[in-house]
């Protein structure tokens, strides 16, 4: 069976017309229009899990994705700085230390920036460049969204209480583990197979092991929240994004910028969602 053609189309169009449209058809294929920014305006910002000084950390395009938009208020949700690997391996000191200096930059443009810390912070911020005058350093907080309040903290309150030296062989184990999610994915890549990663399967694991299931974890909020006498709850830490309800409480997580590189952004009319960096 043959496909019907509408009557137009059997018309026959001049040869040089058909070449112009071939022509300014591949013209805007081969067109790069990523110059044309859209930036768009927030009230808020949550980031957490960046880990800087990992071999991990997303530098480039954490940068490109805090230009691509404009905010009031970043809240840099703990684990910015891995102070366990600085502590261990000492390194990539200078490559941390200016990606900060460009973050408290942002100070300039009028946008309040609280520094929140999380468990691998490690009090790295008094041996860094953050003024206390910048940047509000706090463990947690109390956030205004319109008519609601949020507890707003890294995550490690969900967790157990573990013993400092289990910390220590627990952070190797994870040095290892993104080691060889780097040079399995690198030979996937190599093989032209997407990304997989061994490091959110076994975190998911671990995870549970340290807190609980899910279910044990939105208890634990739900805690929190009636504590606290709030309408919701903001963390990373847990390494998995969240914008859902618990009962009447709001609870959201930003994930991480290891693996996920996403964010929490609040609108001026108190919309949140979650960003990805694409
Ligand atoms: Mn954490």
């Amino acid at each position: 069976m043959g496909h019907i053609v509408p009557f137009f189309y059997t018309k026959k169009i001049k040869p040089w017309k058909t070449s112009l449209q071939e022509y300014i058809h591949t013209l805007f294929q081969k067109t790069d229009l990523s110059f044309i920014k859209i930036i768009v305006h927030y009230r808020t910002l949550i980031i957490s899990d960046l880990h800087l000084g990992a071999p991990d950390a997303k530098y480039t395009q954490l940068e490109k994705f805090l230009n691509q938009h404009t905010f009031d208020h970043l809240i840099l949700n703990g684990d910015i700085i891995d102070g366990l690997y600085l502590k261990f391996f000492n390194a990539r000191k200078t490559k941390y230390t200016h990606f900060l200096e460009k973050i408290i930059q942002l100070t300039n443009q009028n946008c309040k920036i609280t520094y929140l810390m999380g468990n691998h912070d490690h009090n790295r911020h008094k041996k860094i460049p953050l003024s206390r005058d910048l940047i509000d350093i706090k463990i947690n907080m109390m956030y205004k969204s319109g008519d609601k309040t949020y507890f707003v903290c890294h995550g490690q309150q969900l967790d157990g209480k573990t013993p400092k030296w289990l910390e220590n062989i627990g952070f190797l184990w994870w040095v290892f583990v993104y080691w060889l999610n780097r040079i399995y994915n690198r030979r996937r890549r190599e093989q032209r197979f997407g990304y997989q990663s061994i490091v959110s399967k076994l975190k998911d694991a671990a995870k549970f092991i340290m807190v609980g299931s899910p279910n044990k974890v939105h208890d634990k909020i739900k805690q929190i929240c009636i504590e606290k006498k709030v309408d919701g709850f903001i963390c990373g830490h847990l390494h998995h994004p969240v914008n859902m309800f618990i009962d009447k409480f709001h609870y959201l997580n930003s994930w991480d910028w290891v693996e996920s590189m996403t964010a929490l952004a609040e609108t001026p009319d108190h919309q949140w969602s979650i960003l990805h960096y694409e």
